[in-house]
Parts: structure tokens; C-alpha cells; sequence
């Protein structure tokens, strides 16, 4: 069993979700942990690839980013992660009511060659996807080594505070529209979240962000579980994901049982 402090943010965590709409959990896995989880999904990058399980989102210059999400969460190492008891613990204190998981995905920029994320609000989408209230997190785990170089996560602190802002569909994604976008960069302050491997980013799902291309010779991986309150599970059956399904809490680390 995790310790109260692994599964609970602290008292500093939450002020800064509350006013910033975000906190960075430092080493919310150990370095064991990430060697095992990233060593597993790096190895199987190829054979998933082969049978059709990744996606490649293009960005508007052309360079793709790899995806891969899941429908559900099973007994294989993304499904007990998504929900080891350190993760469920720290979306259910910030969103302050039960929860289940509404997504889980890894996204994978390779070397030189991960695309880029234009700024958008994830609630921007899920409202789309029958979700009425922002009652929705994520988790955002730095498998690599994120940083300017490589395309880490960008934030515009603050901004979950907006709302929702209207989004458009350009090339494969979900972008908030520009002329609220050029307001926010102004009066928000532009984060560059730079992360070492085993760090969580914990978000609030109306809080603006995006990623550049990586530039740089290193992965920049992340593996990201999204929640829901269940009160708050879509009201139409828009995706095969994000329905409502009992979570079932596991143990911290049973992802390194698992083969
Ligand atoms: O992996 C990234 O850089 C960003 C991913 C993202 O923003 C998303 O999945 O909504």
C-alpha cells in the first residue's frame, strides 16, 4: 500500500491545481518503475505498429506523432497503472468527487521526428464527446526526460479558470480558436513544464496547453490518464472510450507484476 502522502496531493499541490490548474508530482514513479514500464512499451512499439495499435497524428508542418490509446483499462501494465492507487488518489482529491477513468493514452514523440500539439483545452473536446461539466483531469507521466528541446508539455498557467473556449478542427486536432488563444497569451503566463522521468503532471481538463516538435536526439514519451467524475460520465455514447466503467483501484507498482 502507498503511504497517505504518495496518494493524496499536499497541501501546497492543491493550492497550486486551484489557482494555476496544475502541480508537478516529482518522482510519482521511482526510477524502477519507469525503467519497467518504458523498457515494456518501447519493446513492443514495433509489434503494436505492426498490427495496427498506433496511431500518427500530423502536425501542421508535417512531422508525425505517435499514439496509442486504449478503450479500457485490463491487467496488463497501461491498464494497472491508469490505475495504481497513487494516480486514482491524486485525480480523485483534485477533482473532489469519485471518479473513473475516462482515457488512457501514450504519446510518443520519436527523435528528430514527434510532431507537434497546438494549444487546446481537452475539455474543448470532451464537452463534444457528451461530457456537460469540467469535472476532468489528467495525468501526465514523463517516461523521458521532457524538456524545451524535445517538445515538453506547455502551459498557460492558469487558464483552466477561463472555461470552456471554443475550439476548431484543423489537421487531425482539436485547437482553441485563435483570436481567444492571442487574448489568453497575453494575460497568462506561457510554462514550459520541463520534467525528469518518474514526474507526473497533474491538469485540470480546461487548462491550455500544446507541445512542440521534437528537436532533439532523445524520446520525449509520456504516458497520460485522463478521469471523470462518475457523476459527470457522458450523457450519449459518442466514442468507444471515455463511457462510464467502474474503476478498480490496484495497489502502487502491481504494473511490475505484470508481464
Ligand atoms: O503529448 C503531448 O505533447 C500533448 C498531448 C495532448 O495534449 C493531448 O493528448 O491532449
Amino acid at each position: 500500500m502507498a503511504n497517505d502522502t504518495d496518494i493524496r496531493p499536499t497541501a501546497d499541490e492543491a493550492a497550486a491545481y486551484a489557482r494555476d490548474g496544475y502541480f508537478i508530482r516529482k518522482g510519482l514513479l521511482s526510477p524502477d518503475e519507469v525503467e519497467d514500464f518504458r523498457g515494456h512499451a518501447r519493446a513492443q512499439l514495433e509489434a503494436e505498429a505492426a498490427a495496427g495499435g498506433i496511431m500518427s497524428k500530423g502536425d501542421k508542418q508535417g512531422n508525425a506523432t505517435l499514439l496509442k490509446m486504449w478503450t479500457t483499462a485490463g491487467d496488463d501494465k497501461y491498464g494497472l497503472l491508469a490505475r495504481d492507487e497513487r494516480m486514482v488518489g491524486l485525480a480523485e482529491s483534485t477533482i473532489g468527487a469519485p471518479i473513473y477513468l475516462y482515457s488512457h493514452k501514450m504519446t510518443m514523440k520519436q527523435p528528430r521526428e514527434g510532431g507537434a500539439w497546438e494549444w487546446h483545452q481537452d475539455f474543448g473536446y470532451w464537452y463534444n464527446y457528451g461530457c456537460l461539466a469540467p469535472q476532468m483531469n489528467s495525468i501526465y507521466v514523463s517516461l523521458d526526460r521532457a524538456t524545451r528541446e524535445n517538445g515538453c508539455l506547455q502551459v498557460l498557467k492558469g487558464t483552466h479558470a477561463l472555461g470552456r473556449l471554443d475550439h476548431i478542427r484543423e489537421d487531425g486536432q482539436t485547437n482553441v480558436s485563435q483570436e481567444h488563444l492571442d487574448a489568453a497569451l497575453e494575460r497568462f503566463e506561457h510554462v514550459y513544464v520541463e520534467m525528469e522521468p518518474g514526474d507526473a503532471l497533474v491538469f485540470h481538463g480546461n487548462l491550455l496547453h500544446r507541445s512542440d516538435a521534437n528537436r532533439s536526439d532523445q524520446h520525449r514519451w509520456g504516458y497520460i490518464c485522463s478521469y471523470n467524475a462518475v457523476e459527470n460520465a457522458p450523457f450519449k455514447r459518442v466514442r468507444d472510450y471515455g463511457n462510464y466503467e467502474e474503476l478498480k483501484t490496484v495497489a502502487a507498482g502491481s504494473f511490475k507484476d505484470a508481464a
